[in-house]
């Protein structure tokens, strides 16, 4: 029985629990005593690695991590589940988040990231939930596109150059709009790109940083890439889902850029990710036929041969319309809330293939005992 004095704690629905911003604030929630709702897709296998260390078994009571099916194109299943949750905090994070495949699966993603996001604004709507229930809603600097001031802003012009951005673009403004029309505590978070080691294997940082630890291993030749002369302001994911708690915390619901204000060329991103392995790369040719060879190999542990060509491009990565430059100013966050970043690039790329050198290890030792494992990732 709960006392009187005891202050009763706070509740937040996840959606996307199953993703990497979703494990990390996961953690961060249960840390800051809430209790943590997580909305799941049913998959025909366990979609759960990333949350498995905070499963708790269900015939137990007063749990703290609660995971709910779900799906963000069911209406009727979202406003059950906000029903029976009654969350003080909803932090909208799942979505068809990959920008490339947005383009095979344009209307699907609209349904899921742009549509899915009105559902979860009506449901709380409908449900009278409006003043108790605070949204923050995954915005993204793809919203940007094609460059228009740089750095961006707060304040800077949309020009979103895919599916994906432009299912994003709806999802921000109706948030805006709720907000405005109704009252609602809903925000939107404009996160540059974040990355950690439980990054999703098909975006560039950890697709490098798997296959740079998979040629160390002797399990993989060559690192297939696309556009490598795209920028980005890559952050740790870790630090911004601090920022999103923070962003529900503020006195006022208003939208916030978080980024680094740092930018990186993906080519240098794959120096540096080789260098963790001793490997000095040599850029050579242009366009299609640009390769990178190894320059130079010093790591005593992992013998890549001088000259190998181990990063090739494939024009199947490159993207109908691109997105080239993104560098992000987050003074607001700065100085209204006080967020900075902890982590460098550098020292993220180092966790990063600390972390695939590991589990590369693993597979290396499967692969010896005659098991096989995937060779790469799309
Ligand atoms: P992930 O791709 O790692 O995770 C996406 C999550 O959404 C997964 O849990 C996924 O489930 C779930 N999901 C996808 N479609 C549906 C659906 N139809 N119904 C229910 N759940 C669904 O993304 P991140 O964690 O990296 O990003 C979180 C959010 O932040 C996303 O909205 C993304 O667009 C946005 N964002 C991300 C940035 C980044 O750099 N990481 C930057 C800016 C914005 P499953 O595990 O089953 O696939
Ligand atoms: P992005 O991330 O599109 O910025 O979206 P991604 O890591 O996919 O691409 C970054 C840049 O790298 C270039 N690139 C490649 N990208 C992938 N995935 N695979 C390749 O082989 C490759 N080669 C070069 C891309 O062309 C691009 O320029 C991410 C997602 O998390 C979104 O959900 C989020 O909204 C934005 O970040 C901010």
């Amino acid at each position: 029985m709960r006392m009187e004095h005891e202050e009763k704690k706070k509740v937040a629905f996840i959606t996307g629990v199953t993703g990497q911003d979703g494990a990390y604030l996961s953690e961060f929630l249960l840390n800051k005593g809430y209790i943590v709702h997580g909305l799941k897709r049913r998959s025909s296998l366990f979609n759960t690695e990333r949350i498995d260390h905070l499963y708790q078994d269900p015939h137990v009571e007063n749990r703290n991590f609660i995971l709910h099916y779900g799906d963000m194109t069911d209406s009727s299943n979202l406003i059950r589940l906000i029903q029976k949750i009654q969350p003080d905090e909803i932090y909208n994070l799942a979505a068809m988040s990959h920008v490339r495949v947005s383009f095979e699966i344009p209307e699907y993603t609209a349904n899921a990231d742009g549509t899915g996001t009105l559902r979860i604004l009506e449901a709380v709507r409908l449900l009278g939930l409006e003043h108790k229930t605070r949204i923050y809603q995954a915005s993204t600097s793809e919203l940007y596109g094609k460059v228009q001031e740089v750095p961006q802003t707060e304040t800077t012009p949309f020009y979103p150059r895919s599916p994906y951005g432009v299912a994003k673009l709806y999802a921000y403004w109706i948030t805006v709009n709720y907000r405005e029309a109704y009252g609602m505590f809903a925000c939107n978070g404009i996160l540059f790109n974040h990355e950690s080691p439980i990054r999703g294997e098909t975006f560039v940082t950890r697709k490098i940083t798997r296959a740079v630890a998979r040629i160390a291993m002797g399990l993989q030749d060559t690192l297939y890439l696309g556009n490598l002369d795209a920028e980005r302001d890559w952050g740790h994911a870790r630090d911004y889902v601090r920022m999103m708690w923070m962003i529900l915390q503020a006195e006022a619901p208003e939208d916030w850029v978080i980024a680094t204000g740092k930018t990186t060329r993906v080519r240098d991103l794959v120096r540096m990710a080789f260098a963790e392995i001793g490997v000095e790369l040599e850029f050579e040719g242009q366009g299609e036929n640009e390769t990178g060879r190894v320059a130079s190999a010093s790591h005593p542990d992992y013998q890549v041969p001088i000259g190998q060509v181990v990063v090739r491009i494939d024009p199947k990565y490159f993207r109908p319309t691109e997105v080239d430059l993104l560098v992000g100013d987050a003074s607001k966050a700065y100085e209204k809330l006080g967020w900075k970043p902890t982590c460098s690039l550098e020292e993220m790329v180092r966790e990063m293939m600390a972390s695939d050198l590991l589990l590369m290890q693993k597979d290396r030792h499967l692969n010896h005992g005659g098991y096989s494992t995937p060779n790469y990732y799309e």
